[in-house]
């Protein structure tokens, strides 16, 4: 933002209160950072395009259920890698960074293990920043609420399915509440940086909710604790966010 534009637009917000002071700017420069040779498809806000987005919360915003120096080091160092070695691989096997990351995902059998493992990796983070707000999880409602307890009887009853999923996934990857393609909701886990969207899923369909089961998304606060850390998850679920999703797949 240049600063004269940024100085009227504080100027504007302070007249509308603090709390649109707070908000709006984050929300603003999510807007801006999306590069301008793809905004094609990611002019819907459901498709990733190959660099990180900011966050939309401060490192520090998830505590004490995720530690600021944890947030720091997956979203930086981890995560960050992820969308730098998905380029070099989008580089060297020619493909078009204009195109989605789901897109590629969704025939990613066809590239190599770098590609396979990177747009993972990208796609996976960039999903999960988004599935965690700071602002209290509250709780699915509505048409997702009514889905959730159609196929897995309570909300109650999906939250354990899919923890158990979390814990059972051995070494790293992660759980999935996924949509499949006849529109139900299933709980699934991949290896790795796997998910739902690659052809080569055991379980394929629309990821709406994702939880990073590596050691480095949780280590440093919980160590070996892996149930601890996912059950405190569930205290900064974004819904409104699983719910979008959901209604629009
Ligand atoms: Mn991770």
């Amino acid at each position: 933002m240049k600063s004269t534009t940024r100085r009227s637009f504080i100027g504007n917000s302070a007249k509308a209160g603090i709390a649109s002071l707070l908000i709006a700017p984050s929300l603003h420069s999510i807007a801006n950072t999306i590069p301008a040779e793809v905004t094609g498809p990611l002019s819907n806000r459901f498709k990733t395009g190959f660099d990180q987005q900011p966050l939309a919360y401060a490192y520090n915003a998830l505590e004490p259920y995720v530690d600021a120096q944890t947030m720091d080091i997956h979203y930086n160092k981890h995560a960050g890698t992820y969308s730098k070695n998905l380029k070099e691989a989008a580089l060297a096997e020619k493909v078009e960074t204009s195109k989605s990351v789901e897109d590629i995902l969704a025939s990613i059998s066809k590239y190599s293990s770098k590609m396979r493992n990177n747009a993972g990796g990208h796609f996976n983070h960039e999903l999960f920043w988004k599935c965690m707000t700071p602002n209290g999880a509250g709780a699915p409602k509505g048409k997702l609420l009514a889905a959730i307890e159609k196929q897995f009887t309570s909300l109650d009853g999906m939250k354990k399915e899919f923890s158990q999923a979390g814990k059972d996934r051995f070494g790293s990857g992660w759980a999935w509440l996924v949509l499949t393609g006849e529109n139900k909701l299933v709980v699934s886990s991949t290896p790795n940086q796997d998910n739902p969207l690659m052809d080569l899923a055991e379980v394929k369909g629309t990821p709406l909710l994702g939880l990073d089961v590596w050691e480095h998304a949780y280590y440093l606060k919980y160590q070996n604790r892996r149930p601890e850390y996912i059950e405190n998850f569930w205290k900064i679920v974004n819904w409104d966010y699983v719910a979008e999703r959901f209604s629009n797949k």
